[in-house]
């Protein structure tokens, strides 16, 4: 296919070949010619085009072939006119031809510009194409180096990490290994510290068992030393005794005389006046009734506030001053002291024997004056000890015979075994203690327990021989222990008098003639 340029001057030649053509007949006169510049974009085309000479004048009937139409009829036409007429011919064609160039130009400029934009259309889609192309192909070279590249550092990435894990699962176990040895160490250190302490401890106590061998050694000597001056005191003891006895045959006279001014005493006052009969009606206790005279220990009959019936009871006119008025006795184990509430507030058993006097009573006692309390043992080795408590109240029904106490001395413990405050009294069928047990079931009787208690003299009687090892039995920890059972038990209200200080032998050496002045001063 010929390229434009080569149409565009091919029809160019075949425009001058028909133009020369059809001015054939003036190409003698090629002297004559004439030039035609056309000017496109940059590039300009020059034309030659051949003048034609001037045609002589022809006849009419030439005048009518030729191309160009003459309005005026040729008859008109004058010779002398031809060659202008012919000039202006020339002229109109030249300027047609300069016509049809100018169309041909623009023609030729519009092919030009369409044919260039499309070459150029068509250059830019063959190079953006192959552009395209390439950058495809740039594209997938990139993806695939990319694709290779990602994989290397994925597996760099995976040893990487491999080798980190191995060397923080290194770290770790070092430093386990490190923590363990230092735990080990420590351990050692601890044990070295241990057997050294042990070591000084068991050199101390080697020095300590020394320095007790040789004091006990001292002791000994000493000991023996003592028993050797003790022998001879004894038998100067012995001595003073024989001589002693023939004066208490003294005192036994003296006594039976007082007795027997005493019993006459009695006498006298049985056939006085019928008040001094009355009066053994009124007595509130037993002091009142040794304060009336009676000082032998016995059953009296007391009338106590509040309580309608008289009472029956036994009065201690010796213990420690007298005018002492039992509310407890235990000596055999002949009487039940497995009893419910009502029966330890009314009270049981008998005076002369093993008893208990009553709640009730003993609490009406205590509110109406002040009172102290004594309490008397015996072991079954024959030991004695007593409690004294100066002050002693036992509080209503209502407050569950609570047991108040202050004051405590005596030889049965340093310390008290009945607590002092605020003990309640408890039955087998009236849990008042302060345990979530219930200590009367327990340990048995009716008793002031705690939770469960230092003491219970209203325990089971055990006779000989069963009364150690007894947590159920008469009680006083202080005294023998926590389940030692006592062989007898007194419990008793009265008032603590200096009295108390005087020895029995003291009071046996009294004129019976002070005491029968005292008598009759009443
Ligand atoms: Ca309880």
């Amino acid at each position: 296919m010929p390229s434009p340029p080569a149409m565009l001057l091919g029809g160019l030649l075949l425009i001058v070949a028909s133009t020369t053509v059809a001015q054939r007949r003036g190409q003698e006169a090629a002297g004559r010619r004439r030039a035609h510049r056309v000017q496109h974009g940059q590039c300009s085309y020059t034309f030659v085009l051949p003048e034609p000479e001037p045609c002589p004048p022809e006849p009419e009937a030439f005048g009518g072939s030729n191309s160009l139409q003459r309005d005026s009829p040729a008859a008109t036409l004058n010779l002398g006119d031809w060659p202008s007429q012919r000039m202006r011919q020339l002229e109109k064609m030249l300027e047609n031809n300069t016509q049809w160039l100018q169309k041909l130009e623009r023609y030729i400029q519009m092919n030009l510009r369409l044919e260039l934009a499309q070459a150029q259309q068509h250059m830019v889609q063959n190079q953006t194409a192959t552009m395209l192309e390439l950058g495809t192909s740039l594209l997938t070279q990139t993806t695939a180096q990319t694709r290779k590249l990602t994989d290397v550092e994925a597996q760099v990435l995976n040893q990487t990490s491999r080798m980190e894990i191995q060397l923080l699962e290194t770290s770790l176990s070092t430093n386990k290994l490190e923590k363990q040895l230092l735990l080990q160490g420590h351990e050692l250190h601890r044990l070295q510290g241990h057997n050294s302490a042990l070591e000084t401890r068991v050199q101390a106590l080697e020095t300590q068992q020394q320095a007790e061998l040789a004091s006990l050694r001292g002791e000994k000597e000493r000991l023996r030393r003592l028993l050797g001056r003790q022998s001879g005191a004894l038998a100067g003891l012995e001595r003073t005794l024989r001589a002693a006895s023939s004066n208490s045959s003294l005192l036994q006279r003296q006594q039976h005389q007082l007795l027997e001014s005493v019993q006459r005493l009695v006498r006298v006052m049985a056939q006085g006046p019928a008040s001094m009969r009355a009066a053994d009606q009124l007595f509130q206790d037993c002091a009142e009734i040794q304060r009336f005279g009676a000082n032998a220990s016995g059953i009296y009959t007391i009338h106590v506030a509040n309580v309608t019936e008289p009472r029956k009871v036994f009065c201690d006119m010796e213990a420690s001053g007298g005018g002492w008025t039992l509310i407890q006795r235990r000596e055999n184990g002949s009487v039940n002291f497995q009893r419910n509430w009502k029966d330890y507030k009314q009270g049981f058993g008998n005076p002369a024997g093993e008893h208990w006097l009553g709640n009730e009573v003993v609490h009406q006692l205590t509110s109406r004056a002040t009172y102290s309390l004594r309490v008397e043992l015996q072991d079954w080795e024959g030991n004695e000890a007593y409690a004294q408590y100066e002050h002693f109240q036992l509080g209503s029904e209502a407050q569950l015979y609570r047991l108040s106490l202050s004051g405590y001395s005596g030889s049965a413990g340093r310390q008290s075994s009945l607590v002092l405050q605020g003990t309640n009294f408890s039955t087998r069928d009236a849990d008042n203690d302060n345990c979530l047990c219930k200590c009367a079931q327990m340990l048995s009787g009716g008793w002031w327990f705690d939770a469960c208690g230092l003491s219970n003299l209203n325990g089971i009687y055990y006779p000989a021989r069963h009364h150690v090892r007894k947590l159920n039995g008469i009680r006083w920890h202080y005294f023998q222990g926590p389940s030692y059972s006592l062989r007898t038990t007194r419990m008793m209200v009265g008032e603590l008098r200096p009295r108390e200080a005087k020895t029995h032998s003291e009071e046996r050496v009294l004129d019976p003639n002070d005491l029968l002045q005292s008598v009759f001063t009443l």
